[in-house]
């Protein structure tokens, strides 16, 4: 990251709202102005007026209990968020279109509001049927299809807790997934299609399901049409399943606070974290956020690019969009399939008007070459999002002139798994953007800059990012663990949310996250813990030990860099190593770089040095105190390793 870091100091480029756009939104620099001064003077009358856009089976009448670090919001308020998502635009928006789908082989479906409403319904219906009750989990490992977005609102609707594993993730990740969160119910497909070839979730899931004795049924969607073994009495087709099931089904009164989902994401430790989400919270956290950045009008097809199996997935491709009665684009595969020029063609053939995006694939887009853009027609588009990473300035730019043909707001949003939300960010009609930096706190977020013991630090001083009061769609806790909870974020710095980020503002404000401080790095915009993969690495017969440290990569942010000891006598490849990973985790895990070491750099205390791997990994030389270390010398050796 070194050199964007340096980018982004340099950076003084700015870039206005366009007068037409400043001139159409709701939210324009004055009405933002306003909102976030009495988001933070009278947080509890704007909650309170934002929550009243949505429906309540029972009002509530206060929006925030803080009983630090724990906060209720709207806790005598009750609802359904599937039923603010769905019925209450069905008298005004039925018949417009809720989901259009593209899958990786050209098939299109589309689902009107009335149509995706029947279907959750139905299936809300059948999960009832099979004894799903509210309160109880219930696992999803689905390729991106409308199917997924459908079973996370049917749970919803019957109160019961999802937890989306990402299609990627290996058997054995999953199959930690669903011990820890206890589901009974696992959905998922017989698989997926990704750069033309199929991914064989049911028998990942097969494998996932061999030790976890307490899933009692297995729903399975026909995507592929691929041979899968159903075992009987516990695996069911979902077409088979909604056939027989009604479509009139009444949603589940819940109270603000019931529990909506479980989404693992990884920390700093070897066991992702289980980020619990609520109801009313999150619901109206993310029906703002969406509604202030994107302004989705009836004309708009939006497309977010993210998977339902991260949080982007869940506030910004489904809750998000859809209580605003959004019509919103998916894509089941691989931008990169049958070529670089497939997402501008189906923004072409779609007439997308807004794409949300991570950097990596704008940086990969970007190396591919301007000509896949230019070979298609991009007038549709009038806003563009990037989130996931830090953008450096020269993509950013990029995004800006070439796919946004240098009419489009560029929105730079930074928010995390815990968070639930948007937090920094500009608003498109309201505020200057600057290349490389978030922006501004969306309402009621209030960010500093600290040091490690909590002190305030002035403008451009780099520091901790915190937040320091509650937002509405917060984490409640780690699933499971709620000393966790406390312990990851709110005692770090006592008293403030700990993000987990490096980060500075400017004297106007503007917040620049530069990346974690901890020990996750983020590949491609995925969040993956140091001591996961070196877990994961351990578990090979033939190492010893590992070390992982990222290395900055210039299209994936960050690259894996791991270094191995293996066993004396032993023997393995650095494919082996890899592939191990990869089943172990998921291919998204699998390390850019093995180097095999006879020791790794160790404290007398046995600690390892990070710091001296990551300067070797970055091919720098290595700086910085080294005589704590109990045999300097290995440090030579590590340089001279090769790189596999
Ligand atoms: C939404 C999401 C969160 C971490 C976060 C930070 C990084 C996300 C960013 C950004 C710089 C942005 N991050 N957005 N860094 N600028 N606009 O990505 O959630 O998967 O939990 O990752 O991603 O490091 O702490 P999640």
């Amino acid at each position: 990251m070194t050199q964007s870091i340096e980018n982004v100091l340099h950076e003084h480029r700015r870039y206005a709202p366009p007068a037409e756009y400043a001139a159409r939104v709701r939210w324009t620099r004055d009405a933002y102005d306003r909102a976030y001064a009495r988001s933070l003077q009278d947080p509890d009358g704007f909650w309170s007026d934002i929550a009243r856009e949505l429906h309540w089976f029972r009002a509530p009448t206060q929006a925030l209990d803080w009983q630090p670090p724990h906060a209720q919001w709207f806790a005598d308020g009750t609802t359904n968020i599937a039923y603010n998502a769905l019925d209450r635009h069905l008298p005004t928006r039925g018949d417009a279109r809720a989901i259009v789908w593209e899958g990786e082989d050209g098939t299109q479906r589309t689902l009107t509001y009335h149509e995706l409403h029947a279907q959750v319904c139905q299936l809300a219906n059948a999960l009832t049927r099979l004894g799903v009750h509210a309160g109880d989990r219930v696992t999803l490992y689905l390729p991106l299809i409308p199917e997924a977005a459908i079973a996370m609102l049917a749970c919803a609707r019957i109160g019961a807790v999802h937890s989306v594993v990402f299609g990627g993730f290996s058997a054995s990740a999953l199959c930690e997934r669903i011990k820890d969160a206890g589901s009974k119910v696992l959905i998922t497909a017989d698989g997926g299609l990704r750069r033309g070839s199929t991914v064989n979730l049911k028998a990942s899931a097969d494998e996932a399901l061999k030790g976890t004795p307490d899933i009692e049924h297995v729903i399975v969607v026909n995507r592929t049409g691929q041979a899968v073994p159903m075992q009987a009495g516990r695996d069911l087709w979902w077409d088979d399943l909604l056939r027989d099931a009604s479509a009139e089904h009444a949603p589940a009164e819940l109270n603000s606070e019931h529990p909506l989902f479980i989404l693992y994401t990884s920390g700093s430790t070897g066991k992702p974290k289980g980020v619990l989400h609520t109801t009313g919270g999150y619901m109206v956290g993310t029906y703002l956020t969406t509604q202030a950045v994107f302004e989705l009008g009836p004309d708009d097809l939006y497309w977010c690019t993210a998977d339902v199996g991260w949080v982007t997935g869940h506030s910004y491709v489904v809750y998000g969009p859809l209580l605003n009665g959004a019509s919103v684009f998916l894509y089941e595969g691989a931008p990169n399939h049958p070529d670089w020029s497939r997402f501008w063609a189906m923004i072409e053939r779609h007439r997308v008007t807004v794409l949300y995006t991570a950097p990596t694939a704008i940086r990969s887009f970007m190396r591919a070459g301007d000509a896949f853009v230019q070979r298609h027609d991009l007038s549709s588009l009038r806003l563009l999002g990037s989130v996931g990473e830090p953008i450096n300035p020269e993509a950013w730019v990029w995004y800006h002139d070439v796919v946004g043909g240098g009419h489009c707001p560029v929105v730079d949003t930074w928010w995390q798994t815990e968070t639930g939300g948007i937090m920094l960010t500009t608003l498109p009609g309201a505020h200057d953007a600057k290349p490389g930096s978030a922006g501004l706190p969306m309402f009621g977020v209030d960010p500093a800059i600290m040091t490690r013991t909590g002190q305030e630090l002035g403008p451009d001083e780099g520091g901790f990012l915190v937040l320091k009061r509650p937002w509405p769609s917060m984490l409640r806790t780690v699933y499971g663990d709620d000393d966790r909870y406390q312990q990851s974020y709110w005692s770090e710095i006592p008293g403030v949310y700990f993000a987990g980020d490096g980060a500075r503002r400017d004297a106007e404000g503007y917040v620049t996250v530069i990346g974690r401080i901890d020990d996750v790095l983020n590949v491609s915009g995925h969040r993956l813990g140091t001591m996961e993969l070196e877990s994961a690495l351990v578990a090979h017969p033939s190492v010893a030990e590992a070390a992982v440290v990222g290395r900055p990569d210039d299209v994936k942010g960050e690259g894996i860099v791991a270094f191995v000891t293996l066993q004396s006598g032993a023997t393995a490849t650095a494919d082996d190593v890899r592939a191990h990973v990869a089943r172990e985790i998921g291919a998204i895990a699998r390390p850019d770089e093995i180097r095999f070491a006879d020791a790794l750099p160790k404290t007398r205390s046995g600690k390892i040095m990070r710091r001296f791997l990551r300067q070797i990994a970055a091919g720098q030389a290595i700086s910085g105190d080294t005589s704590t270390l109990e045999d300097p010398a290995v440090l030579e050796r590590l340089q001279q390793a090769p790189a596999q």
